[in-house]
Parts: C-alpha cells; sequence; structure tokens
C-alpha cells in the first residue's frame, strides 16, 4: 500500500491511499488523522493497514469535494473520479490549494552516514585523515541524529541553504520507517540536505552541517514493505535544475549499500529507546560534485521508480 499525506483547503491534512493509477481515496478519520495515528493505530490494534482503512472508510463520511467509495485493498480499484490524482497535488504547498504533505510526521529522523564506498572516498578527499574510509570499513555505522517535524519540509516544500554556507548539497537517499521495537514499516525517498564545507572545516561541526531549517525533505509517499520487493536493488536517480535547466544527473542502486537496515536499526537503538515513526535515512550514493553546490532557486528531484518523485526548490536562508 502506498499513503500520502496532503492538505485540502479547509481541511487542513488528509490521509491519503494512492491507487495504482496514482488516484488518491481520502481516508482521514478522526481517530486517525495522519499516517502516523493510521500505523500506529493499525500497530495497536494488530490489524493490517488494509482492513483498518476498509473500516474507517465505512465508518466516515465524505468530506466535500470528494466522495469515497469502499475499497478493497487487495484490489484497490479507482471506481470513479475523485479529482484527486498524485500529479495534481505535487504542486508547490499554498494552504489555498490541495498539496502533498511529507508522507509522515516523524517525531525524529536520523542519518546514516559513508554507508555506500562513494560517500566515503569523496569525503576523505577532501579532508587530512582517512576517517570516513576507516569508517566505511569499521563494525559500527555512522548514525547521527538529523531531524524533527519542524525541520523537515514535504514534497515541493523549500530546502534550505545555511547563510554560514558556500557549499551545500544534496544527498538522495532511500529511508525507512520504524515502529519504537526497531521494525521497518516502510520506505520513502529523503534528501538529507547538508552544508559539506562546514563538516570539512573540521567533522566536530557535522551536527551543524547536517541540522538547520529546511535541512531534510521526505516523500512523496510512504509505501508499506510489501511494496517493495527488495530495497537493496533500487535505482535511484537525481537531478537537479536551474533555471529550469538540467545541470547535474547521478545515479545509485541501493545494491551498494554497505550494511543491511536490521544492522543499522541495531547500532541506532543500542540503549537509545526510539519514537514509532522514527525516520532512518540510509546514506547516499549519488555525489554531486563539489564545483556544483546548490543555488537559490535550484529544483533537487530524487526518484526511484515505483516511489514518485521527490522534488524541493531551495532556499537562501
Ligand atoms: O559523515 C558525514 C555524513 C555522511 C552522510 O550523510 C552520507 O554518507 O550520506
Ligand atoms: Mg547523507
Amino acid at each position: 500500500m502506498k499513503l500520502i499525506q496532503f492538505h485540502l483547503p479547509n481541511l487542513g491534512k488528509r490521509v491519503g491511499v494512492v491507487t495504482r493509477e496514482y488516484q488518491i481515496i481520502d481516508v482521514t478519520s478522526d481517530e486517525s488523522p495522519s499516517v502516523l495515528d493510521v500505523l500506529k493505530l493499525a500497530h495497536e490494534e494488530r490489524i493490517s493497514l488494509g482492513v483498518l482503512l476498509a473500516d474507517i472508510q465505512e465508518k466516515v463520511s465524505a468530506p466535500p469535494p470528494m466522495r469515497l467509495t469502499k475499497f478493497h485493498y487487495s484490489e484497490p480499484e479507482i471506481q470513479e473520479d475523485y479529482g484527486l490524482s498524485l500529479e495534481k497535488l505535487d504542486v508547490h504547498p499554498d494552504k489555498n490549494i490541495p498539496h502533498l504533505l511529507a508522507p509522515i510526521d516523524a517525531p525524529e529522523v536520523w542519518g546514516c552516514g559513508v554507508t555506500y564506498k562513494r560517500s566515503a572516498d569523496m569525503r576523505d578527499d577532501d579532508s587530512e585523515q582517512d576517517i570516513y574510509s576507516r569508517v566505511y570499513q569499521a563494525d559500527r555505522p555512522e548514525i547521527f541524529f538529523k531531524a524533527t517535524p519542524s525541520r523537515t519540509v514535504g514534497p515541493n516544500g523549500f530546502i534550505g541553504i545555511r547563510s554560514d554556507s558556500m557549499l551545500t548539497a544534496a544527498e538522495p537517499e532511500l529511508a525507512y520507517i520504524l515502529n519504537a521495537e526497531g521494525e521497518i514499516l516502510g520506505y520513502t525517498l529523503c534528501n538529507d540536505v547538508s552544508a559539506w564545507d562546514i563538516e570539512r572545516d573540521n567533522p566536530l561541526y557535522l551536527p551543524q552541517s547536517k541540522v538547520f531549517y529546511g535541512c531534510c525533505a521526505l516523500g512523496p509517499m510512504f509505501l508499506t514493505t510489501t511494496e517493495v520487493d527488495d530495497p537493496y536493488n533500487l535505482e535511484m536517480k537525481c537531478t537537479i535544475l536551474r533555471d529550469k535547466k538540467e545541470v547535474y544527473s547521478g545515479e545509485v542502486n541501493t545494491s551498494q549499500i554497505n550494511w543491511k537496515f536490521e544492522q543499522l536499526t541495531e547500532f541506532l537503538m543500542r540503549d537509545n529507546p526510539i519514537p514509532f515513526g522514527t525516520v532512518v535515512s540510509t546514506g547516499t550514493g549519488i555525489i554531486v560534485p563539489n564545483d556544483l553546490p546548490l543555488a537559490p532557486n535550484d529544483v533537487v528531484k530524487i526518484v526511484i521508480d515505483g516511489f514518485g518523485t521527490l522534488s524541493n526548490p531551495v532556499q537562501q536562508l
């Protein structure tokens, strides 16, 4: 199942199921007004998301202007045109028009570092020591605190360039979402926007290079684990547009990640309880060249087939 959060004028945040045709079925209810609440409710009641959402659909009355039609998750076919599609919602987040929101209000986002050799090589090339290669080969992964909801944006939201950074880069990453027991609930795309010059100045400045307003973008959809055949074999692509022209394009396959997600989670959760809905971003394997720092009004697009496209404009803070 693929879920989104979206905004409707006057109604605010809604929860949507994305059909195979990328139409949206609104499944918002009072008891589960967000994707996080839907996931928690299914977890607490020990029922599948499909059963829970079909049940919600029976109970809720349709908010105007959409009418809900009962759907069966095994066959989530759109039975009429609801007027809302992923494409229509994929617009600038203006409160007066329907638009996508981050697919989950993650209470905490954690990042994993140098999980791809490319990331270790690039970082060591630019530093005086070989700390990144040592971490790449070590028994303990690099895991850092990345973001809270106030620092996270959804699709088409502005990602930031710190006012004290001259070299901020996009880091396109696959992210997974955990429950409080450390089980993977699903996946999404993440942009671990990073001020590389601050990190290079001194690795002890890592938190400042990683955590700031608009440092993290998530979306566009939350994919349950059943939607992803093999998370270690996904082709990810990133493009950067400047004045609508493509100035960068890079690709990676997640098969190049040096860790299993269960291992990363085990280290994350050692004596460190995490809240339900924690997002873990698994590191970047797409390395944008140093001579192409993000500039105001650039647009960064990250795509994996079936995950949709996470597109974010850049703003100078
Ligand atoms: O060690 C610095 C951060 C590395 C990182 O964010 C990545 O490899 O994706
Ligand atoms: Mg990263």
